[in-house]
C-alpha cells in the first residue's frame, strides 16, 4: 500500500501536478498586508536582477540579495541596469521598478510569482526592505556564509504590501562599560537590517572608557580608552567589599573605522547615530582632562557602574572642548541627529563651584537644573548651527527644553509625553519594554548575571511607542521607539547576541508592524522559521522558553 502511495506521489510529481503544499511566510516584522498564493519562485544561476538605473543605494538593495546569494548558494545572480541594457520583463527575473505611488520611501510592493519576482518601491530603501522579505521567505541556508549544497532556493508565492509604521526603528549599544570591535558592530548591524531596524545609536562615551578618537584631543584615545580595573560581580552585590579585576581594559575606534562603520552601515539602510555624553558620564573625558572638571581631579577612568558626582564644570573651557569635540563627530556622521547624553548628571559639584554658581547668578537662572538646561541649549544651538539636530536623554526636560531638541524617553513614557504635548519629536524606549540588559527568565539562576528586572519576550512585543491620550497632532512627534543594550554585565558578543536576539524580533513587530496586525501567538509561529534563519547565521541567540 505504501509503496502504490508513494509510486502515485512520485507520478504526479513527474507529471508537475503535485498539489502545492501550503505556503508558510515566517516574516519577522510582520508585513502589512499579506496574500497567500500556491507556488514558488526558484533562483538560479540565470536569474537577473533588473534594476531601474545606475543608483547606488538601489545596486546595495539588489547587493544585499546578491551577495546572500552568492554566498551561501554559489550563484551569481546578475544585476542590470535597465536604463544601460533595456530588457523585456520575461521570466526568471527579479524585476525592481520605481512607483511614485508608494508614498513611504521604505515601503515597497512584492509580487512573487512562479515565473518571476516584482517588486515596486519609490526609494532604495523599500527595495532593500523588500530583499530582507525575500531573504526571510527563502531557506534558512540563505544566512551561510559558506555554499549550501542540495537546497532548492524557492521563494514562495505571494503578494505584500509594505511600510513601517515608525521613520524611527533603533538599537543603542553601549560600548564604553565593554568593547565591540567594527567587525562585531557591522555584524549587529547585518542582523538589524535583517528586521528592518534602520537605526544603530553608538553610545560611544562613558564613565568607564571614550571609545572615539578625536584628533584634538589625544589624550581621549591614550587615557579616556583605558580603565585598569573592572568591577567584579553585580554593583549591589559585596558593597563593602568589592572586588575588582585588574586587568587593563578598554579599547577605541579610530576614525577611519569609524568612517568604515558608517560606510558599511548605509549599504544596509541603517544610519547610525553617535551619543557623546554630556554634561554627566564624565569620569573617563576627565581623567586625561581633568581641567574640565569642577575640582580639578585627579580622576581615573572608571571600573565600577553607576552615576558618579564628577560632571563637566560649565566653564568656557568645557564648550571650547566640546565643540571641538562635536565638530570631528559631525564630519565623521552624515546622519542628521546628534545624542549628546543628558542624562544621569549629579548637580553636587556645580552647587559648590565658583564658576558654576557665577554663571548661574550671570544668567539669572533659577537652579543647577537650569543650568543644565543652559548647557544643553547652548551645545545645540552649536550643533544646529552645522545643520544638525540633537537628541537627548529625557532629563533634558528638566530645567526647560532646548527649543529643538528631540527626547528619548526612558525613564517611563512620561516624559515623551510630556515632549510631544510640548511639540517636540520623541523617541519611546521606555525600560520596562526596551531595556535589554534585563533578565530573560523569571529564574535568575539559569541565566547570566543581568543588570536585574525581567523583560521577556512577551512584554516586548506588547511595547507599543504611541501612549494612549496624545491627539492626532501630538501623536505624530512619536518617532518610533528603540531597545537599549547597556553593557555593565555583558562582556563580549556572545552575550551581547544572547541579550539581544530573538528579543529585537519582537521589537522589530513593535515599531514596523500595524498594531491591527500584531498578534502574540502567531508571532511566536513564525519566529520558529526566523530561529531557523539565526541557526543558520550561528547565532548565540536566548533559547529559554522558546
Ligand atoms: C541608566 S538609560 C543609564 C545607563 C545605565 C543603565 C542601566 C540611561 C540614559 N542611563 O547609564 O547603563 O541605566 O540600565
Amino acid at each position: 500500500m505504501k509503496r502504490v502511495a508513494l509510486l502515485f506521489i512520485s507520478i504526479m510529481c513527474m507529471m508537475g501536478t503535485m498539489p502545492a503544499q501550503n505556503n508558510t511566510y515566517n516574516i519577522v516584522p510582520f508585513p502589512v498586508k499579506l496574500k497567500s498564493s500556491p507556488g514558488q519562485f526558484v533562483l538560479n544561476d540565470k536569474t537577473q536582477i533588473i534594476v531601474p538605473n545606475g543608483d547606488i543605494d538601489i545596486h546595495n538593495a539588489a547587493f544585499s540579495l546578491l551577495e546572500r546569494m552568492l554566498l551561501a548558494a554559489g550563484l551569481h545572480i546578475n544585476i542590470v541596469n535597465a536604463e544601460e541594457t533595456p530588457v523585456k520583463v520575461g521570466d526568471n527575473m527579479i524585476v525592481f521598478k520605481l512607483s511614485r505611488s508608494i508614498s513611504n520611501n521604505e515601503g515597497y510592493i512584492l509580487k512573487v510569482t512562479k515565473n518571476r519576482i516584482e517588486v515596486e518601491a519609490s526609494a532604495a530603501a523599500g527595495f532593500f526592505y523588500a530583499m530582507q522579505t525575500i531573504r526571510q521567505l527563502l531557506p534558512p541556508e540563505i544566512e551561510k556564509n559558506t555554499i549550501a549544497a542540495n537546497v532548492t532556493w524557492a521563494v514562495p508565492c505571494v503578494n505584500i504590501e509594505d511600510e513601517p509604521r515608525y521613520p524611527y526603528r533603533g538599537l543603542m549599544l553601549d560600548v564604553c562599560r565593554h568593547f565591540s570591535n567594527i567587525q562585531e558592530i557591522k555584524r549587529y548591524i547585518d542582523k538589524l537590517a535583517f528586521h528592518k531596524i534602520n537605526t544603530f545609536h553608538w553610545h560611544l562615551t562613558d564613565d568607564q572608557g571614550w571609545r572615539i578618537d578625536i584628533k584634538a584631543y589625544p589624550k581621549l584615545a591614550e587615557v579616556s580608552a583605558w580603565r585598569n580595573k573592572t568591577l567584579i560581580g553585580h554593583l549591589l552585590e559585596n558593597v563593602n567589599d568589592r572586588k575588582y579585576n585588574q586587568t587593563r581594559y578598554g579599547g577605541i575606534y579610530s576614525q577611519n573605522e569609524i568612517r568604515e562603520v558608517v560606510e558599511y552601515a548605509k549599504t544596509k539602510f541603517v544610519t547610525v547615530i553617535p551619543e557623546i555624553e554630556m554634561p554627566g558620564h564624565a569620569v573617563a573625558a576627565l581623567a586625561a582632562y581633568p581641567n574640565l572638571s569642577c575640582s580639578g581631579g585627579p580622576f581615573e577612568v572608571e571600573g565600577l557602574w553607576g552615576i558618579f558626582n564628577d560632571v563637566y564644570c560649565t566653564r568656557e573651557e568645557t564648550f571650547q572642548f566640546f565643540e571641538t569635540v562635536l565638530s570631528e563627530v559631525m564630519d565623521l556622521f552624515p546622519s542628521k541627529y546628534i545624542h549628546i547624553g543628558g542624562d544621569e548628571c549629579p548637580k553636587l559639584r556645580w552647587q559648590r563651584c565658583y564658576a558654576c554658581q557665577t554663571r548661574i547668578k550671570e544668567l539669572g537662572l533659577k537652579d543647577e537644573h537650569e543650568l543644565q538646561s543652559y548647557f544643553i541649549q547652548r551645545m545645540e544651538k552649536f550643533i544646529n548651527s552645522k545643520g544638525k539636530q540633537i537628541i537627548g536623554w529625557d532629563e533634558i526636560l528638566e530645567g526647560g527644553l532646548a527649543p529643538n531638541a528631540t527626547v528619548m524617553s526612558w525613564r517611563g513614557i512620561e516624559g515623551g509625553i510630556d515632549a510631544a504635548k510640548q511639540g517636540h519629536d520623541v523617541i519611546m524606549t521606555p525600560g520596562d519594554y526596551c531595556y535589554f540588559d534585563r533578565y530573560q527568565s523569571q529564574d535568575k539562576t539559569q541565566e547570566p548575571l543581568a543588570i536585574g528586572g525581567y523583560l521577556p519576550l512577551e512584554k516586548v512585543y506588547e511595547f507599543d511607542p504611541t501612549p494612549a491620550g496624545l491627539t492626532a497632532a501630538e501623536a505624530k512627534h512619536i518617532l518610533g521607539g528603540q531597545a537599549n543594550l547597556w553593557r555593565e554585565y555583558i562582556p563580549n558578543d556572545t552575550h551581547v547576541e544572547y541579550m539581544l536576539f530573538p528579543r529585537l524580533a519582537a521589537l522589530s513587530e513593535a515599531v514596523w508592524t500595524p498594531k491591527a496586525n500584531k498578534d502574540y501567538k502567531e508571532f511566536r509561529s513564525r519566529l520558529t522559521g526566523i530561529l531557523k534563519h539565526y541557526d543558520s547565521m550561528q547565532l548565540g541567540y536566548c533559547k529559554l522558553n522558546l
